[in-house]
């Protein structure tokens, strides 16, 4: 028997007994790698006679190309076996089986908001969005409040390392920007996550939302403040709610009132939530200062306006019940889940 033949047999012998497609790997190695049988077959070439060595060459290169198509035979077959034996073994899963999906739902100061977007835009608001970093100008200057003004301490809040910037403190920041955008006579809504360096009790957040709110056009007043903030009101609770309206200083309306409402989770006898005076502080509002008009480039001989800056996660409080705003950051589904999507 010839060297090429010992050496196919052996390999029969071999790949027959193979049962894992791993195994097919090192057999090919070890006869076909560099170091390998047939390699080692080769290098004996020198050593042949010449009028030998073509057939001899011929006999080692068919013997290569049996080896090689017969691993890659049995490489397939193993990896198909393997294959089956996986999807085999598998668990089955039964089709028929019933499953729960599990909805997800709106987070309630969601439902709140678009709730006040469809009344306003049912009277003829625009819906607006604004950033949450704001600069010095924007949520301070344009709003009557230069640099060091008392007021200003009321609204202390994050400032980032660029110059000039921070979190917004309240969704007047967005004033300048809208009236600017629009012009006058202009009627926009803008809601937004305001942030204040406060400590936290029930009914105040460093995290809120307000929506603010500007109505601006010839020959507007006091009445038309009122008449709004009611619509307002009773369209959300869909009954009537008791208010109090008392004069409020806030440096960019002139005058300038705060709309309280009659605390709804004790209905009036005093609780955490509304630090027990049976009201709770909803609405700040009044008439846009006449220099706030101008820092927007509306002339307020022309021009007159009122601006509100609705407490939304104090709404959502009193609309559903809830006792300690901090539930709404809170993440817990187990509070937050029950409010029904729309
Ligand atoms: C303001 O933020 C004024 N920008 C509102 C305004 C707009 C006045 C337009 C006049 C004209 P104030 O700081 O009072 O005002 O906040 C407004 C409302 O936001 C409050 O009535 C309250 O409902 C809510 N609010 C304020 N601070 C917090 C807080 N820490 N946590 C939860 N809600 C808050």
């Amino acid at each position: 028997m010839s060297k090429a033949e010992e050496i196919k047999k052996l390999f029969e012998e071999k790949i027959n007994s193979i049962t894992a497609s791993e195994a097919v790997e090192e057999l090919r190695i070890e006869f076909l790698g560099k170091k390998g049988l047939v390699s080692g077959l080769m290098s004996e070439l020198k050593n042949v006679p010449n009028e030998e060595k073509k057939e001899f060459g011929r006999l080692v290169n068919v013997l290569k190309q049996e080896i090689e198509s017969a691993i890659a035979q049995k490489k397939e077959e193993l990896i198909k076996k393997e294959e089956e034996a996986i999807i085999n073994s598998a668990e089955q899963y039964d089709e028929s089986l019933p499953y729960e999906i599990n909805m997800g739902s709106y987070h309630p100061i969601t439902l709140v908001q678009r709730d006040l977007e469809r009344i306003f835009a049912s009277m003829g608001f625009a819906i607006e969005d604004y950033s949450e970093i704001v600069d010095d100008y924007h949520c301070f200057e344009a709003l009557n409040i230069p640099k060091h003004h008392p007021a200003r301490d009321m609204q202390d809040t994050y400032y980032l390392s660029t110059e000039n910037q921070l979190l917004k403190t309240h969704t007047s920041a967005a004033q300048n920007a809208i009236m600017k955008k629009y012009g006058a006579p202009l009627r926009a809504v803008f809601p937004g996550r305001c942030f204040r360096n406060e400590s936290t009790d029930a009914c105040h957040e460093n995290t809120f939302f307000q929506m603010e709110g500007i109505m601006i056009d010839k020959d507007i007043s006091i009445s038309n403040l009122i008449y709004f903030m009611k619509t307002m009101l009773s369209e959300v609770f869909q009954k009537d709610i008791n208010v109090r309206l008392r004069p409020g200083f806030f440096p960019f309306v002139e005058p300038g009132f705060e709309l309280d409402i009659e605390c709804l989770i004790c209905g009036g006898e005093g609780c955490p939530s509304c630090k027990n005076s049976g009201w709770l502080e909803l609405c700040p509002c009044g008439m846009i200062h006449p220099n706030v008009l101008k820092h927007g480039g509306i002339d307020p001989e022309e021009y007159t306006g009122f601006a509100f800056g609705l407490g939304l996660t104090r709404l959502a409080m009193m609309k559903y019940g809830i006792k300690d705003i901090r539930v709404f950051n809170s993440g817990s589904l187990k509070a937050l889940s029950q409010f029904k999507n729309e």
